[in-house]
């Protein structure tokens, strides 16, 4: 879609500070961090929801999910086998919840102690 942000940072028009791709999948950091990791990781298909994504093509979101953890892990939040000091992945679907950008993304944040319930 040549109007969607993410889509264009995928054809490379629109600058991304990439951490780690497949043929796949795409992750990059987050423009406004909100933890000392904050990476997202999207499908380079262009699919607008989660629930889209896996109604399309549930195979790609496990790609996409597997990106999540392969950026965890690069980035030190956890270890092969384990799970410490951690790392939380979010989507935000709809208005209510706060999605602005209409591509799936996984928020990857990591490295501070992040609280629950989240706001
Ligand atoms: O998350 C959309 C996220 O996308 C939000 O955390 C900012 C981020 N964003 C917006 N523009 C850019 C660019 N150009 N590079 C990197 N990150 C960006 P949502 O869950 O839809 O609110």
């Amino acid at each position: 879609m040549t109007d969607c942000l993410f889509c264009r940072m995928v054809a490379g028009e629109i600058p991304a500070d990439v951490v780690h791709q497949t043929d796949r999948v795409l992750a990059f950091r987050d423009i406004n961090p909100q933890a000392p990791t904050h990476v997202l990781v999207i499908p380079k298909e262009h699919h607008p929801t989660i629930g889209a994504l896996a109604a399309a093509d549930p195979a790609l979101l496990g790609e996409v999910v597997s990106g999540a953890h392969a950026v965890a892990l690069q980035e030190g939040l956890v270890t092969d086998g384990g799970a410490e000091p951690g790392y939380r992945v979010v989507t935000n679907t709809g208005p209510q919840a706060g999605q602005t950008v209409h591509h799936v993304h996984l928020h990857v944040l990591g490295g501070r102690g992040l609280g629950w319930p989240p706001g």
